[in-house]
């Protein structure tokens, strides 16, 4: 885990600095059982929940050294973040290629500093969602909390103000509308992982249902 995190920290310093190379994208980017969508569907419990700005929180505590509760002014002055990745959801559908602006992971833990004992991440929305990964999967290069998708401010339908990215995983595991990160000494299940969606969601292996 710890080397995982080094290599994962020095490939995202790379990209922060500008001086990585643009990625080299497999022609073999489709996950089985996935199709490439160019729309991009929205899904959500049937709330699209109205967060305006000067009453945007995000609380990030638990197992960490700092808790902080940013305001919206405070999350934007954060050092900023763009990367490119792909998106796969449950539902089969993938797009490609799409462009998020916001702060990092990585970021957010330089502020916080998880303690040792902290293993996983629980993140609730403010539409009452709820979902969780290991904080490994969450130490990642791409891996951020977006306000922007190409090049524009993310729509609230899509989670905007600020949504989490996490395209490793099924999309799932990323909440939109995001209001609170936790961190914990154990794992929790969010809202489709005690409904019987996987718990781990690698798109690569089929990893759907659990
Ligand atoms: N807060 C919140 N986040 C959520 C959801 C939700 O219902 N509420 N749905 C999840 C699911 S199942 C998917 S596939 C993606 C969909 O994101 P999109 O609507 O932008 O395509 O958001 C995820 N994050
Ligand atoms: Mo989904």
């Amino acid at each position: 885990m710890k080397e995982a995190y080094i290599a994962a920290k020095e490939r995202w310093a790379r990209k922060q600095s500008g001086l990585a190379k643009p990625t080299v994208r497999s022609s073999d980017r489709l996950p089985p059982g996935q199709r490439q969508v160019e729309n991009f569907p929205v899904l959500d419990l049937g709330v699209k929940p109205e967060v305006a700005p000067d009453r945007w929180q995000l609380k990030i505590g638990g197992h960490v050294e700092n808790p902080v509760t940013l305001s919206w002014d405070a999350f934007l002055a954060l050092p900023q973040s763009k990367d490119v990745s792909d998106f796969h959801c449950v539902t089969t559908w993938s797009q490609f290629d799409m462009a998020w602006e916001g702060v990092s992971f990585f970021t957010l833990t330089d502020l916080v500093r998880p303690k040792d004992s902290a293993t996983h991440v629980f993140f609730k929305s403010y539409d009452g969602y709820s979902t969780n990964n290991p904080l490994d999967v969450m130490m990642d290069d791409d891996v951020l909390i977006a306000h922007s998708w190409n090049g524009a401010p993310l729509p609230r339908e899509h989670g905007g103000p600020a949504r989490v990215i996490v395209p490793k995983r099924y999309a799932w595991k990323g909440a939109k509308w995001i209001r609170e990160i936790t961190f914990l000494d154990r794992d929790i299940l969010g809202f489709w992982e005690v409904r019987g969606y996987s718990n781990t969601a690698d798109p690569w292996t089929d990893d759907r249902f659990s």
